[in-house]
């Protein structure tokens, strides 16, 4: 692997690593864009907006269900593991993920901004309030009476201002930034590796195809983030 990468790993302090579905398509996910991906099968474009939601909530806590039942027998893989690793070896590190799957918490990362929600929580849509999602038959209701909603942020929906602020100040800050399994596509999310290379990181980017980021990234690490990622630790853990 490139030497500069290597050493700029060894000696950096500050990292900060974001993911997309790419991370956990080897833990058995499908992702969003690639072959077999979820927009493909379940016209996910209409089902994750608000206006699906208030036409027909049935259909769209259906669909999450399905997804919830999909990713509850999936486990982390080795490339969450070592990011859990990182966020133990350096002592300034943030994970920014746009996945919902919860998988990285699942691997051990505590420090974590999931940008687009989690699948794993709902939302009030009268009082607010966030509740760990429980099993039900239909749609689930809060105690106020008012129905739930994925705690999810769906397109034409802004995100939560508090994480995007603290995502942008992190990555414009950040000296090493590694971007993981992500078309770069979406934004914001998309510009935070921009904004991170403009600022002065060193971007690494570790994707089984080139995507709007690799021009702008150091180093392009080809290939599938299971693979690539132990293979890259284990050189910058030896001395
Ligand atoms: C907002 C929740 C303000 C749903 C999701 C600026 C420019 C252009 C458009 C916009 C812009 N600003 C806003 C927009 C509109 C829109 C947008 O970005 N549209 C795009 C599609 C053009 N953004 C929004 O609406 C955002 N809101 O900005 O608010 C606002 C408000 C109103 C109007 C304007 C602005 C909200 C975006 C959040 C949407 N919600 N998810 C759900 O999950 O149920 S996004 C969805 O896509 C997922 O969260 C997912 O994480 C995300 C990104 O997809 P990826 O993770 O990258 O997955 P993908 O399948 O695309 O790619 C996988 C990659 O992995 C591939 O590159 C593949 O090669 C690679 N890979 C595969 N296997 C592996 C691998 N890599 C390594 N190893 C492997 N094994």
């Amino acid at each position: 692997m490139d030497k500069k990468m290597i050493n700029m790993m060894r000696e950096t302090s500050n990292i900060v690593v974001l993911t997309g579905a790419g991370i956990s398509q080897e833990s058995g996910i499908p992702t969003f864009r690639g072959e077999g991906g979820l927009w493909k099968k379940f016209r996910a474009e209409e089902l994750a907006t608000p206006q699906a939601f208030k036409k027909d909530p049935a259909l769209v806590w259906e669909w999450y269900k399905f997804r919830q039942d999909k990713v509850s027998e999936c486990k982390p893989n080795p490339g969450h593991h070592i990011i859990s690793e990182m966020e133990r070896f350096y002592s300034d590190f943030t994970l920014i993920t746009q996945n919902v799957d919860g998988l990285h918490r699942k691997a051990g990362n505590t420090k974590i901004l999931e940008l687009h929600g989690n699948i794993w929580k709902m939302r009030c849509t009268a009082d607010e309030r966030v509740v760990d999602y429980f099993s039900c038959e239909g749609i689930p209701k809060c105690e106020c009476g008012a129905i739930f909603r994925p705690h999810i942020v769906w397109f034409g929906e802004s995100l939560d201002s508090n994480i995007l602020e603290h995502a942008f100040k992190v990555s414009a800050e950040s000296l090493v930034f590694i971007v993981v399994g992500t078309s770069g596509v979406v934004h914001p999310a998309a510009q935070l590796p921009i904004i991170a290379r403009e600022k002065g990181a060193y971007l690494i980017e570790v994707n089984t195809e080139r995507t709007p980021i690799s021009s702008h990234s150091d180093c392009f690490l080809e290939g599938k983030s299971g693979e690539l990622l132990p293979v890259l630790w284990d050189e910058i853990k030896q001395k």
